[in-house]
């Protein structure tokens, strides 16, 4: 079996810098992936962020599973204790609750300011989560502006960058990190699926056909009708390039390039809304 290597330096600067900063902040936004929602979720944030208030957003929810993100946002909310919303780039409904669950959670805060006899200031937000959740992206959804940069794989941002929603309201994009506590293996597999580990960790056959294992297990018919495949037929990348005439010289299949595909395939959403895990999975209900 392949191994995932998924710690890069920069995640361990990033974590240094994040325990940093967290005496500044008020209320922390934990983003997960809501194809991977076990897999992409700190179990341990309340511990790492000094038990302060917290919500979690469960993105991309316009790729995952439609049942499953109902069910994921109440198994998520019932074991944090705190709010899960179900989040993605093209929703604009989500926004104004996002923003009114931050002022929620900073009252208590701002009211302590006020017994103090402090000045008023802006809620200090940090968003953390896994590489590529979509952290930058939320935040640029809440400034309606493309203050943070973006990008479709592991470790676009690579600094803290503050950026201000309004006057009662900044907040602090932080790079992904994986924690050093999470080295099972079969979670960093779905975190390579859904693109949170830099591709240099790991071998994209190896990974995409784990992924085709998961697919054809819990989505069997929406895969086979995707790339046209009867019921009688095996499923394998070597077959899948065949059909599609992905092949080399000597009429070999070209499983590297169809690795490729089938992993953007997938985390476009082009083959259907997936969810790769389940809450009784995880024994979690
Ligand atoms: N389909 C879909 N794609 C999204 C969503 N949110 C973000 N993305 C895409 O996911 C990719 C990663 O988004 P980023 O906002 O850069 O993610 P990040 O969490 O800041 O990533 P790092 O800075 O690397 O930790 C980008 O290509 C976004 O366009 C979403 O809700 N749905
Ligand atoms: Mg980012």
């Amino acid at each position: 079996m392949s191994h995932i290597h998924w710690y890069p330096g920069h995640i361990a600067k990033a974590q240094k810098q994040l325990k940093e900063k967290l005496n500044l902040v008020d209320v922390i936004i934990e983003v997960i992936d809501a194809r991977i929602p076990y897999s992409s979720w700190y179990k341990t944030t309340n511990e790492l962020c000094n038990n302060k208030p917290r919500l979690i957003l469960m993105n991309k929810s316009d790729v995952s599973d439609i049942e499953l993100n109902k069910k994921w946002a109440q198994v998520i909310s019932e074991k944090s204790c705190c709010d899960v919303i179900i989040t993605n780039l093209s929703n604009k409904n989500d926004i104004n609750t996002i923003i009114s669950k931050i002022t929620k959670l900073s009252e208590p805060i701002t009211q302590k300011r006020i017994e103090k006899g402090l000045l008023p200031r802006a809620t200090r937000t940090m968003v953390i989560g896994m590489p590529n959740v979509g952290k930058s992206s939320t935040i640029n959804r809440l400034v309606k502006r493309a203050k943070t940069k973006t990008g479709a794989k592991a470790g676009v941002t690579r600094q803290q960058q503050w950026v201000r929603i309004n006057d009662k309201i900044e907040l602090l994009d932080t790079p992904g990190i994986i924690p050093t506590t999470q080295d099972d293996q079969f979670q960093a597999l779905k975190l390579a699926c859904v693109n949170s580990i830099g591709e240099n960790a790991y071998d994209s056959e190896y990974v995409a056909s784990e992924l085709l294992k998961i697919l054809i297990s819990k989505y069997s018919e929406k895969i086979r009708t995707y790339y046209n495949f009867k019921d009688s037929e095996e499923m394998t990348i070597e077959t899948i390039a065949l059909k599609k005439g992905w092949i080399l010289k000597g009429y070999l299949p070209d499983t590297k390039r169809t690795s490729q595909l089938i992993l953007s395939a997938f985390r476009d959403g082009r083959i259907g809304k997936f969810t790769l895990e389940t809450p009784e999975e995880y024994d979690l209900i």
